[in-house]
């Protein structure tokens, strides 16, 4: 396609939200036409499943939590994010698939090959050209969001289960590590940011 597509992973707390702001506006400053989205959510009717999905009073099965993070996607890649790379845009999102391989395949225990099965089905070959993934040791993670407040349904996980999260993330990095840039999310925000600049900085893109 003719736009370039990046998504920012990581498990909670790495400062995904602030820093998805900066890689977009990066672009912007660059000239490029930026879609700056999110997971699970990024259409009016994604947004609703999200909605189900973080809901604190439902409890879903591994696998609906899996076929809803893949419906909500569905329309997200169609709408959204397959439209504007057509167009030449650069679509910025905050999570994506390799979000269901952490959290549904990983930390749920589906396993990679039912979350490749849907990947391969929803997904295609709309895959992102570089993945941000912002690292960081699980229990620093959640004490930056202890200072936030209140934790949605999935927030409400154990340390064990962000810990598998984390782990299947790294799996996935040095699997594909044409696409993956592993940043340290240890660091300060400013220190942080200039890891992910040195990066843009070497990107060639034509769009
Ligand atoms: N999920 C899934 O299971 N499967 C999927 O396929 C997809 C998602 C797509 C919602 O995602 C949930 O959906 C998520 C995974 C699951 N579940 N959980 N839990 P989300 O992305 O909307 O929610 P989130 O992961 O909780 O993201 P967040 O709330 O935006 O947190 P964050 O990414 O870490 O962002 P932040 O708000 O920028 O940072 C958190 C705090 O840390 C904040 O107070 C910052 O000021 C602070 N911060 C950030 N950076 C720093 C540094 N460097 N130093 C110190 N403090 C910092």
């Amino acid at each position: 396609m003719a736009g370039y597509f990046v998504s920012i992973e990581g498990v909670e707390g790495v400062g995904k939200s602030s820093n998805h702001a900066f890689v977009c506006d990066f672009f912007r400053k660059q000239g490029f036409d930026v879609v700056a989205t999110r997971e699970p959510g990024g259409t009016p009717e994604a947004e609703k499943i999200r909605g189900v999905l973080l809901d604190a009073s439902n409890k879903l099965e591994p696998l609906t939590e899996a076929l809803l993070m893949f419906a909500s996607r569905c329309e997200h890649v169609r709408t959204v994010i397959e439209p504007a790379l057509a167009a030449g845009k650069v679509v910025v999102t905050d999570r994506f698939v390799d979000a269901s391989y952490a959290y549904q395949g990983g930390a749920r225990k589906l396993g990679s090959a039912v979350i490749g099965q849907l990947d391969e089905m929803v997904v295609g070959v709309t895959q992102p050209d570089l993945t941000l993934l912002l690292d960081l040791d699980v229990e620093a993670g959640m004490a930056r969001l202890d200072k936030r407040g209140e934790r949605d349904r999935i927030e409400l996980e154990r340390k064990e289960f962000f810990s598998a999260a984390r782990k299947a993330y790294l799996h996935r990095a040095k699997r594909y590590p044409e696409r993956f840039r592993v940043i340290d999310a240890a660091a300060d925000l400013h220190a942080v940011q200039s890891s992910i600049k040195a990066v843009l900085d070497s990107l060639t893109i034509s769009c």
